[in-house]
């Protein structure tokens, strides 16, 4: 059963909640997941190699490439009715935090505001070397573009090895840490420190609700699970509040 009468009654309560996601609440609008789903999408790619500071420096046009291709992918897209869930849930909620591992500006597209970007914004650029937002113009992949300091442009999202940003990490640690709700959604949780805050809020006392088709290690910890698309599962959820309500008032 989804939802139970245990997170209706949270939500009514306007429970503290922080949500996180990850790719599966835009595979709906047709981005590509990072991992599980081998359709031939990634066939060129290998997104395990291509996102990391070690395939930037040996292969720059070659990166350049797989992310000039998922900007146009992105762009092509809107958000669900899973985005579009969670931007109507943060206007009912006067405590509520988006916290996502997306870097495809979806959530905000939706109307969220406020959003956590843990790996960043694939349609922001900085520089390699010193950092500076920069915006970039279509280029092709034999030229390069590069900063005044002399530094290669780089799309601004989070590789492997890198650290993510300071104070969105921090944010996301502490809200989870006093949520009184943490939802789970559409991420594999095997990305860290990102896979760490549904356990980090679960110790700290929040009810742990996953949505997920498939079984992560977030499963384990999970007081409710929902095996099914985030679309849906959030329209059914929003239905269930919107009737709630209704008998309330
Ligand atoms: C649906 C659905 C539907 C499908 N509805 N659901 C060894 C042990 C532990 C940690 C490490 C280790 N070695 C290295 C590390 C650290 C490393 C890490 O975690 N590695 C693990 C892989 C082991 N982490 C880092 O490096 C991070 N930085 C860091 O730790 O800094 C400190 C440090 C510095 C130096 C050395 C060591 C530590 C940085 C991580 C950056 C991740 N970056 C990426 C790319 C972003 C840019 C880009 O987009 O190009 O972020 S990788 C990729 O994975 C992307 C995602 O945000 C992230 C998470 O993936 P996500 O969102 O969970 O997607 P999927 O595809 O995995 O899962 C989709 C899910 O949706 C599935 O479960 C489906 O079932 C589900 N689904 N349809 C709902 N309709
Ligand atoms: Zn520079």
């Amino acid at each position: 059963m989804f939802p139970t009468k245990q997170l209706k009654e949270l939500l009514r309560k306007q429970a503290r909640t922080v949500v996180l996601t990850g790719a599966g609440i835009s595979a709906e609008s047709g981005v590509p997941t990072f991992r599980g789903n081998q359709d031939s999408l990634w066939s060129k790619f290998d997104p395990r190699e291509l996102a990391s500071i070690d395939a930037f420096m040996a292969k720059p046009g070659l990166v350049w490439e797989w992310y000039l291709w998922r900007r146009k992918l992105i762009g092509g897209t809107v958000p669900n009715a899973g985005h579009e869930v969670l931007a109507k849930l943060q206007k009912l909620l006067p405590d509520f935090t988006l916290v996502t591992q997306n870097v495809d500006n979806l959530h905000q597209r939706a109307g969220s505001e406020h959003v956590i970007e843990l790996h960043g914004n694939i349609h922001r650029n900085k520089c390699f070397d010193c950092g500076k937002a920069m915006d970039v113009d279509e280029f092709g992949s034999e030229q390069l573009p590069r900063c005044n300091c002399g530094g290669m442009i780089r799309p601004d999202v989070v590789w492997f090895g890198e650290m993510l940003p300071e104070r969105e990490i921090a944010a996301a640690i502490d809200k989870s840490r006093r949520a009184e709700l943490f939802l789970c959604i559409g991420t594999s949780a095997e990305v860290y420190p990102a896979a760490d805050l549904p356990v980090l809020a679960k110790r700290s006392g929040a009810y742990l609700v996953e949505i997920n088709p498939e079984e992560t290690q977030i499963s384990a910890h999970a007081d409710e699970i929902c095996r099914v698309n985030s679309g849906p599962a959030l329209t059914d959820l929003w239905q269930d509040m919107n009737s709630m309500t209704e008998v309330h008032h």
